[in-house]
């Protein structure tokens, strides 16, 4: 059976993006595990139309389905996995496999195919090409059927209703879970019949987690809801509101969840603040989000998603940018280098959520109390007698007595430096400085030590 979502108390999920499986090998050692995230999604590892390093989005172009990519090959990817497992971290592979390439003619294995053609795999019957039609942006709300039918960006649509392609879908897939990964990241899932998806799912080996790509948008034909009973599903709406809060009044947070129009239920749902097409799109586009751009207040919005209880938080770290189109570092053709999170070219923004990955862990299952807000832009809020946090969004520094519902003692802030400490009556005298945050949980850093008398800190 596929096991439904991670186990309560499991680690965020952190997504390195277009990061090759040396650099993924060694980030488990050394940050992912010891910071206690739960699971690391990795790019696509199949092989793929090569566009020689100039674009990122080649590896969403399937040539075939071996594990030649431009982030390494098997034996990487293998130690990959061996590694991030000895660190106590689950693995997810983003999976491609609503469609094949759109153009090309050579993969980063050497593999020569067409489109519709993939000698060995694929031919022009597996395909619904005949007559081909492309996605419109009116049939998002007008033609479901033209959502998960026709070809979307003119990339080959793989007819899922065959049986062939459900059992080369689900070879594919179950080759990686036998090589260890943990679960799958469905691509553009929307586009895939709900009960194609449940058929390719129930041929599927061991119990992978899954997490379905379905963009929510309003009005449209194919929406989230039809998809929670196969696996768990992004919450996109999650992200908007976020960059809608952040870049306006957070005082507002106090009442988030579902009621606010989240498009799936917080037992199903993945959050994100962003990820690698939203960081992408235009400021002015309503399903635009935050990014690694936005400095401080990105930071502080992820601060929100690893605090506040709502779904499986996925944090997003991938390379900087300022061409939209253009690829991640590489060398020899387009095989991508390994990640130096010194060097300008990454942003390695996990790493400053590391602490906060190990506060999300230790608050599992506990509810939102003590709420402050300053009628503006500086909130704070406790999860259960685990964590405590404060959030200052504004503009001007910010020091009171918070009740942190936390037992006496000295805690370290893991969403900064310095350190808090309660006194008996679970109050706090703290400094939480303009456009930062300070974030206390109980196993985090300093050992807590019962104290007489609450000192000012941080
Ligand atoms: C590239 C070129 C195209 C060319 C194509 C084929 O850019 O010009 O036609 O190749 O030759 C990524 C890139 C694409 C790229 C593609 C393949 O973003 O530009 O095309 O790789 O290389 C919809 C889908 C959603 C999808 C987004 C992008 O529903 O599933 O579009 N997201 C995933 C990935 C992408 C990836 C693909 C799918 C393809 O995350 O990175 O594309 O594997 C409304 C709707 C949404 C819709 C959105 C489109 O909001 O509600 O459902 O999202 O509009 O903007
Ligand atoms: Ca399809």
């Amino acid at each position: 059976a596929v096991q439904a979502a991670p186990p309560a108390g499991t680690g965020p999920i952190v997504k390195l993006w277009s990061w090759n499986w040396n650099s993924v090998a060694r980030e488990c050692v050394d940050v992912l595990g010891p910071a206690g995230y739960g699971a690391v999604q990795v790019s696509p590892p199949h092989d793929s139309m090569s566009k020689g390093g100039s674009v990122w989005w080649d590896v969403y172009q399937p040539a075939r389905y071996t594990l030649t990519s431009k982030f390494g090959d098997e034996n990487a990817f293998k130690n990959m996995i061996d590694a991030c497992h000895g660190a106590g971290v689950k693995v997810h592979v983003d999976a491609v496999v609503n469609h094949m390439t759109g153009q090309g003619s050579t993969s980063y294995g050497g593999y020569s195919f067409s489109k519709y053609n993939y000698p060995g795999l694929y031919s022009s019957w597996d395909f619904r090409n005949s007559p081909s039609c492309v996605i419109d942006d009116e049939d998002y709300k007008k033609n479901g059927w033209r959502v998960q039918n026709c070809e979307l960006v003119s990339l080959a649509d793989l007819d899922t209703g065959s049986g062939y392609v459900r059992d080369r879908i689900a070879g594919w897939l179950n080759r990686l879970t036998a090589l260890g990964v943990d679960g799958f990241r469905i691509d553009a899932a929307k586009h895939i019949h709900p009960d194609d998806l449940a058929a390719i799912k129930a041929k599927l080996t061991g119990s992978p987690y899954l997490h379905l790509e379905v963009i929510y948008g309003e009005g449209e034909a194919v929406q989230p809801s039809q998809y929670t009973g196969i696996g768990d599903v992004h919450e996109f709406v999650f992200g908007r509101k976020m960059k809608e809060q952040f870049t306006g009044q957070i005082k507002w947070l106090r009442t988030f969840g579902e009621s606010w129009g989240l498009s799936v239920p917080a037992d199903r749902a993945v959050t994100f603040v962003d990820n690698h097409d939203t960081e992408r799109k235009d400021a002015s586009k309503n399903d635009a989000t935050l990014n690694y751009k936005y400095g401080d207040t990105y930071k502080l919005a992820n601060v929100f998603m690893l605090a506040w209880p709502y779904g499986t938080p996925r944090v997003y770290s991938g390379f900087t940018w300022s061409d939209k189109e253009a690829g991640p570092p590489s060398a020899n053709g387009g095989f991508v280098t390994d990640t130096d999170c010194g060097n300008g070219r990454w942003t390695c923004f996990h790493r400053q959520m590391a602490g906060m990955a190990g506060f999300h862990k230790a608050v599992a299952g506990t509810s939102v109390a003590d709420w402050y807000d300053n009628d503006d832009n500086v909130i704070a809020f406790s999860r259960g007698n685990k964590g405590w946090v404060a959030i200052n969004n504004g503009s001007g520094s910010v020091t009171r007595t918070f009740t942190t519902g936390l037992p006496a003692g000295t805690y370290a802030n893991v969403a900064g430096s310095g350190s808090v400490t309660v006194g008996s009556g679970g109050t706090a005298s703290v400094t939480v400085p303009a456009k930062s945050a300070v974030a206390v949980h109980v196993g985090g850093g300093p050992t807590p030590t019962p104290t007489a008398t609450p000192s000012p800190t941080v």
